[in-house]
Order: C-alpha cells, then sequence, then structure tokens
C-alpha cells in the first residue's frame, strides 16, 4: 500500500488546497466517522428527518435534490442549519455530463441553484476536460469541489480502463478544483508512466454500491462491505443508502443503529489500514 492509505483523515488536509476538500476531512478527523449517507427519499420530512437521525454519525450527506416533490427553497435552509448543528458536509449527487456552457447553467441556476449551497457535487468525465471547466467558473470561486466518476458501482459499468485513466488524468490537470473520485478503489499512481512526475496524489474516493446485508438490488445495483472498500480497495468515504433507511424510513431508532453500525465498520477498517505494515 503506498503512502496515503496510511495518513490519517487529519494528516491528509495538508494535502489539499481545496476548502471542501480540507472541510471534509476535518470532518472525518474530528467525527471519526467515514460515512456519507445517500437519502434517496421524494418527501421533504422523511428526508429531513432521516438526515437528522443520521447526523451525529455522518461526515458528508448526499443528496438527490430533484427527486424531491415538494422541493422549496426553504428545504436548503434546513439542510444548511442540520448541517451546522451536526457539522456535516453537503453532496449534491447531480453527476452532471453537458457541455461546459451548460453545466455552468445546470450548476448555477435552475430550481435548484446546487452551487449556492452544496460543498460537494460530480460529474460524467465523458465530455472532457470542458466539463471541468465550465463547473469550476461557477464553483471555484464559492470554494466548491468536484469529483469525477471514474468507476461506477452497477454491474456492465462502461467507466473502466482507458476511460477511468483519463478520468484520472483530467483530474490531475485540474488539482484546485477536482478533490477527488466516485470509484471502487484509490485511483492513485493509475495511469503514470515511468517519467511522469505527479507532486501530489492525493484524492479522495468517495465509494457507492456499499451494504452489509445484502449484495445487491434487482436493478443492477453491487454491494460491497466498508471492510473490502476501504481496507482492501483504498477507499476513503463508504457512501450508504438504503443499507441505513431502507427497511423503514419512518424509524428513527433503526435509521440511527443502522448508521452507527455502518459508522463503526467504515472507522475499524480505516484504523487497521492506517496501522497496516507497509
Ligand atoms: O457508481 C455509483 C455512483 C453513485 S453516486 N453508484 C451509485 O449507487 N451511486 C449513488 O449512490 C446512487 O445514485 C445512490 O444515490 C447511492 C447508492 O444508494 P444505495 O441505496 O444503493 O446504497
Amino acid at each position: 500500500m503506498s503512502s496515503f492509505l496510511r495518513q490519517t483523515y487529519g494528516q491528509r488536509v495538508q494535502n489539499h488546497s481545496n476548502p471542501a476538500a480540507k472541510q471534509l476531512l476535518e470532518i472525518m478527523e474530528k467525527k471519526k466517522t467515514n460515512l456519507a449517507v445517500s437519502v434517496d427519499v421524494t418527501k421533504s420530512k422523511e428526508f429531513l428527518a432521516i438526515i437528522d437521525a443520521v447526523g451525529p454519525f455522518v461526515c458528508l450527506v448526499k443528496t438527490h435534490v430533484d427527486i424531491i416533490e415538494d422541493f422549496d427553497h426553504s428545504l436548503i435552509q434546513q439542510l444548511q442549519d442540520l448541517s451546522v448543528k451536526h457539522d456535516f458536509a453537503i453532496f449534491e449527487d447531480r453527476k452532471f455530463a453537458d457541455i461546459g456552457n451548460t453545466v455552468a447553467l445546470q450548476y448555477s441556476s435552475g430550481v435548484h441553484k446546487i452551487a449556492s449551497w452544496s460543498h460537494i457535487t460530480n460529474a460524467h468525465p465523458v465530455p472532457g476536460p470542458s466539463i471541468i471547466s465550465g463547473l469550476s467558473s461557477v464553483g471555484l470561486p464559492l470554494g466548491r469541489g468536484l469529483l469525477l466518476l471514474s468507476e461506477m458501482s452497477t454491474k456492465g459499468a462502461l467507466a473502466v480502463g482507458s476511460y477511468t485513466v483519463e478520468a484520472v488524468r483530467m483530474a490531475r490537470a485540474h488539482r484546485d478544483f477536482v478533490i477527488g473520485f466516485i470509484a471502487q478503489r484509490t485511483m492513485e499512481g493509475i495511469g503514470m508512466q515511468g517519467d511522469d512526475v505527479v507532486d501530489n496524489d492525493d484524492f479522495l474516493i468517495l465509494t457507492p454500491g456499499v451494504g452489509l446485508d445484502v449484495k445487491g438490488d434487482a436493478m443492477g445495483q453491487q454491494y460491497r462491505t466498508p471492510r473490502e472498500v476501504i481496507l482492501e480497495s483504498g477507499c476513503d468515504v463508504i457512501i450508504v443508502g438504503r443499507g441505513i433507511y431502507g427497511k423503514d424510513p419512518g424509524l428513527v431508532e433503526q435509521i440511527r443503529a443502522q448508521a452507527k453500525r455502518y459508522m463503526d465498520a467504515g472507522w475499524e477498517a480505516y484504523q487497521e489500514r492506517i496501522s497496516s505494515p507497509s
């Protein structure tokens, strides 16, 4: 295993200049959690209740704001209040995928005005580097950070091989705004040739497709355990959705217990990783 994988989250703060990356690592170190919860529900009330329940256990809350049926801007204010109350970062999982000019408008404007409240967002690298320029023209002045989807968790995903390598190269060329990847393993050293010199290859790896009880769903999702993800694959953050609120989104005690269970499993795997011999 290479060096970043054995550094603590706290030590890695200094490897980053982007404020959103620093904030996330600082929260992880302080709260001792590498758990992100993905809150994919369609009603505001349920959305806020789940976030308030999992808040103490997470470093990050991941949203799909476009699935909320009764959305209005007071919801954003309430989400921000919860992020201050519980100290977590916000990641709108928008998966931008268009030309620079269009993504800049989608990020800044429309109903949701994502850049104004989401510390972190993500994009598919498929359009090439112009998607990063478009998004950074909006996000960088606000101190936001971007993740590129260099791999996906689903069966048959096309984000493999040279696509993944090119995504990593794009990210290395835009270190000020690209803070990491949505991926299934560490991207450190990927695509580097013998004479390549890269000062700092410390990207944050946020990993969905995490579950302790089942191996997948009926629509191609594939789950691995926190141990496989953090210890064996060198990822930094586990993203868990239905594993935490899936059985009954109304049962706060059950949600809290599941969040604690995933937080403990993720932290234990991380501690084993940072203390493993080289
Ligand atoms: O490759 C991916 C990338 C993402 S961001 N696979 C994913 O599942 N996701 C997201 O993670 C997906 O959109 C969903 O919000 C979450 C996984 O949810 P779960 O309920 O399957 O844990």
